[in-house]
């Protein structure tokens, strides 16, 4: 709030900030504005090409059910990071082009969510059917995931042919794709529908698997496409590379996490932003993984299929390392006997993973989250975790033309507490 107009007194006479939402809500529309001619430019490119009408209209059905009705800060975060990475206003060519990578994330996306929704047995997704549920639909989402994934590269190749940094482009969006992809194998291949067992489950193996189905793409792209068109330089000679060895912010047997929030040492900007957003992504997933659980339908505008599904989500592991022998009891609840707790874990055993119409085993599952108080658990999980993020991001070096603390600042201001 920097201009008056931003000041309003409330009935105590207080100034308060009236801006904020009308700010995000008139960001939002600038940024949607941008989908609208893109869409256009999608469908009349296949029009052109001299498809039936048919044809047309079921892509831009697709294209408009699919790619802008989620919470969009995947797309919004490249166009704030530019302005941030260049400290000023942009014109409206430099607007559109960043909103451009903006919406190819978005399409990105949109690709993964349309199968994924197929693999999870998903019902809703944004408050409306999952499009492979309309009738019309079914099996046919599959291509039209892939037409939602071809879009990305014809439009790169339309707006950045010229530039020099084309290539770095295409292989950020073909790397992350690839990625995002060999974690949903391991998140699927987990979670089999005909064989629950507990054992294959770790908070280890979840958070490779977090960290590879949704942090690169959902929070290292879109600063990394950020970063190429703002004239950082990609690292082409040694490309940064994230290891998941010795890099995890809160141990995941349960000790006391360590309070090293130092960043790597002389390392590109490229790998320093790799420090900071793979963590911030996988603390995202975690609480996709919570709100999976312990928020309505109504609020979340998908229904959670973890239980049911028999996923290796956070808040499962969570559950079977506070119950597990070894366990030196459950801080978060410390009325359990040890006795109780291994009737729970037992609960646990026999009711994970099973669908029922009454969803009788889902909710014995969700009982013994209630009673273990995971919610306490994970709020301690978040404290510990942006408690060390925001030290690592206050450690950044600012230099000109380089990276900026803001940037990740804004992220962690966008998914901290988030209830949807
Ligand atoms: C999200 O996994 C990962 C991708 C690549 C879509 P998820 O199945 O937990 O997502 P959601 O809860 O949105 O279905
Ligand atoms: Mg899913
Ligand atoms: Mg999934
Ligand atoms: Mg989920």
């Amino acid at each position: 709030p920097t201009t008056p107009a931003a000041l309003k007194a409330n009935s105590q006479n207080e100034l308060v900030t009236v801006t904020r939402m009308s700010d995000k809500a008139a960001k939002r529309a600038k940024f949607e504005e941008a989908f609208a001619k893109i869409r256009d430019e999608l469908v009349d490119h296949i029009q052109g090409e001299g498809f039936p009408a048919e044809a047309v209209e079921w892509y831009k059905n697709n294209l408009e059910y699919n790619v802008p009705g989620g919470k969009l800060n995947r797309g919004i975060s490249v166009v704030d990071s530019v302005e941030i990475f260049k400290g000023r206003a942009l014109t409206e060519q430099e607007y559109f082009r960043a909103a451009l990578l903006g919406w190819c994330i978005e399409l990105l996306q949109a690709f993964f969510l349309v199968s994924d929704d197929m693999m999870d047995s998903s019902i809703t997704r944004r408050g409306q059917p999952c499009w492979y549920r309309l009738p019309k639909v079914g099996m046919l989402a599959i291509n039209d995931s892939f037409m939602l994934e071809g879009a990305i590269y014809h439009l790169i190749k339309r707006h950045f042919r010229q530039e020099p940094y084309y290539a770095d482009l295409l292989d950020l969006f073909h790397e992350t794709t690839y990625q995002t992809e060999y974690g949903q194998l391991v998140d699927l291949i987990t979670a089999p529908e005909d064989q629950v067992d507990l054992s294959k489950f770790s908070l280890d193996r979840h958070r490779l698997i977090v960290i590879y189905k949704t942090a690169f793409y959902s929070f290292y792209l879109p600063v990394a496409c950020a970063m190429l068109i703002s004239g950082i330089p990609y690292p082409t000679e040694n490309p940064p590379k994230f290891s998941l060895k010795g890099t995890a912010l809160v141990p995941t047997d349960g000790s006391a996490p360590s309070t090293t929030t130092a960043l790597p040492a002389n390392a590109d900007p490229y790998t320093v932003a790799l420090s900071i957003l793979i963590p911030l992504g996988e603390y995202f997933q975690v609480q996709d993984d919570w709100l999976d659980y312990s928020a309505t339908p109504e609020v979340l505008g998908k229904i959670g299929t973890d239980i049911v599904d028999n996923k290796c989500s956070w808040v499962i592991n969570t559950a079977l390392l506070l119950t597990s022998s070894t366990s030196s009891g459950n801080p978060f609840n410390p009325k359990l006997t040890p006795a109780r707790l291994a009737e729970l874990r037992k609960v646990l055993e026999e009711n994970y993973g099973k669908k029922d119409a009454q969803a009788v085993h889902e909710n014995r599952v969700k009982a013994v989250y209630e009673e273990l108080n995971i919610r306490g658990a994970y709020e301690k999980y978040e404290e510990t975790v942006v408690g060390i993020l925001k030290g690592r991001i206050g450690s950044v070096e600012e230099k000109e033309g380089g990276l900026k603390k803001v940037v990740f600042e804004s992220f962690l201001g966008k998914i901290y507490k988030r209830s949807k």
